[in-house]
């Protein structure tokens, strides 16, 4: 089973993909986490050109370096952990480049974005998408309550997370695998709710 999280900077995915982790370990379920743009060594090196706000980016760029993390991810960890019937839970998956690359950025037309998406998922789908749902002033307040300094893509401005939260609005509109949940709550509430969708589909 392949579980992606997805929602704009500090909505809440790694806490609840922690707690949903720490859940199914309990379960004695096999499972591992992986996180998007990363993963493996060379995804993790792409990862941190695309975050360093020193280095300036054309926007097609941009969406193919993330193109080519999530080929390296999918194909060499992400595979092979499904085939072994493990629960891959994603921190991120083609959806953020559909957001962040084609409603932010505007880099390419969605319809080109799905069909590179298709090519660097290997055709992979995930059997559900949690999208955290929060305002974007709340998400700033919790991201500066974090201590940590904005990355290249944070500096894009309020107006950016704005066209990326109304892209994921529109996926979860077109796409019966989402699942929207209200994130401005107590983290234990929106856990309470993402166990009973996962548990009912691990039955
Ligand atoms: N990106 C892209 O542009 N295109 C792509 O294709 C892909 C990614 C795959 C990766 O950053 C960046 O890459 C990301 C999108 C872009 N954009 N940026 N910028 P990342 O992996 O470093 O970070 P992130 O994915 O954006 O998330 P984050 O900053 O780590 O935040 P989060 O995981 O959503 O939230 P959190 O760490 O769980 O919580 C944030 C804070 O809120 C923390 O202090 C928590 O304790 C607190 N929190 C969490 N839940 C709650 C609740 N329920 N109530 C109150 N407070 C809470």
């Amino acid at each position: 089973m392949l579980i992606s999280f997805e929602g704009i900077d500090g909505c809440g995915k790694t806490t609840q993909i922690m707690l949903l982790h720490e859940r199914l370990q309990r379960e004695k379920m096999p499972v591992d986490v992986l996180r998007e743009p990363g993963g493996t060594e060379l995804s993790e090196m792409i990862r941190g050109i695309l975050l360093n706000s020193d280095i300036p980016m054309n926007p097609v760029t941009e969406l193919l370096l993330f193109s080519a993390a999530r080929s390296e991810l999918v194909s060499t960890r992400v595979k092979p952990l499904l085939d072994q019937k493990v629960i891959v839970i994603l921190d991120r998956f083609y959806d953020s480049t559909v957001a962040y690359q084609g409603f932010g950025r505007g880099s390419l037309p969605i319809n080109e974005i799905n069909k590179l998406n298709k090519i660097a998922a290997h055709g992979l789908e995930p059997d559900v998408t949690f999208f955290l749902d929060i305002g974007v002033d709340e998400a700033l307040e919790r991201q500066n309550g974090t201590g940590k300094g904005p990355d290249r893509i944070e500096r894009a401005g309020g107006a950016f997370f704005e066209r990326v939260r109304d892209g994921y609005h529109y996926m979860s509109e077109q796409n019966g695998r989402y699942h929207t949940i209200d994130a401005n709550r107590p983290a234990e509430d929106i856990h309470h709710e993402i166990w009973l969708r996962v548990s009912g589909m691990i039955r």
